[in-house]
């Protein structure tokens, strides 16, 4: 069954949505390819069809299937290594999926917004600017400016990811699984859409990215990073 994933796509066709990139790497876990389409964020027109605004979207035949979480679960009643390992292992995951959007993702997206509009043609990066200036109710610019310190704050609040790898090589165990895609997510949109270092490169977060950008052929690294 032909499979497509519609994307977030910027200036030489980097394809920077965070969420994507769980739903890029859940389909390699199963071992599909997907066709990539991808969507200014300026312009939804290509995926009117599915009656609302956001990224990715998997398109499986004539299944319609919306929000990364969906997806996961979607792709995991497919045959092929499973995501989750299980009903306990997918609701830890939820909750995992939880904490990374709640806690992680509000605290990063301020200090590389600013960094976002460089990847994207005008009208785009006006449409970026709009929404983020609205959410975090300040200048992008200023938003960036207080991020050497807020950087300081953000990777404490990884403590725990790095707890769990003191004790093994992915989130998810000995092999990579779903839980590791989410955390990734926003680590990769950093990586290619901000030079800022948002993880030192001492740090053993820095080093299991360096593993998940690897896998799946080296998935991750299809897209450069921002220098
Ligand atoms: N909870 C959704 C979030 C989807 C989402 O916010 N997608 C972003 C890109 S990563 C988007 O489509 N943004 C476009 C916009 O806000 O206009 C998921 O997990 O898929």
């Amino acid at each position: 069954m032909a499979l497509t994933l519609y994307e977030l796509g910027g200036l030489d066709d980097r394809r920077y949505s965070l969420y994507s990139w769980r739903a890029r790497y859940a389909l390699a876990h199963k071992g599909l390819t997907p066709e990539y389409k991808p969507v200014r964020i300026s312009d939804k027109s290509a995926i009117a069809f599915s009656r609302q605004d956001k990224v990715p979207i998997l398109i499986d035949g004539e299944q319609v299937v919306q929000d990364s979480w969906r997806i996961a679960q979607h792709l995991e009643a497919k045959p092929g290594a499973s995501l989750f390992g299980g009903e306990i292992g997918q609701s830890l995951s939820r909750f995992f999926n939880s904490w990374v959007d709640r806690t992680i993702v509000p605290r990063l997206a301020p200090m590389i917004a600013l960094d976002v509009t460089g990847i994207q043609d005008e009208e785009d990066a006006r449409h970026l600017r709009g929404t983020m200036e609205k959410a975090f109710g300040k200048p992008l610019e200023e938003l960036a400016a207080s991020r050497d310190k807020d950087i300081v704050g953000f990777r404490r609040l990884l403590d725990p990811a790095r707890a769990q790898l003191r004790a093994q090589p992915f989130i998810s165990g000995s092999q990579p699984a779903y839980a590791d895609y989410i955390l990734f997510s926003p680590l990769q949109w950093a990586r290619i859409v901000s030079p800022f270092p948002i993880l030192e490169e001492s740090d053993a977060l820095f080093t299991w990215r360096e593993r998940m950008l690897d896998l799946h052929g080296g998935l991750g690294r299809t897209t450069p990073a921002r220098v």
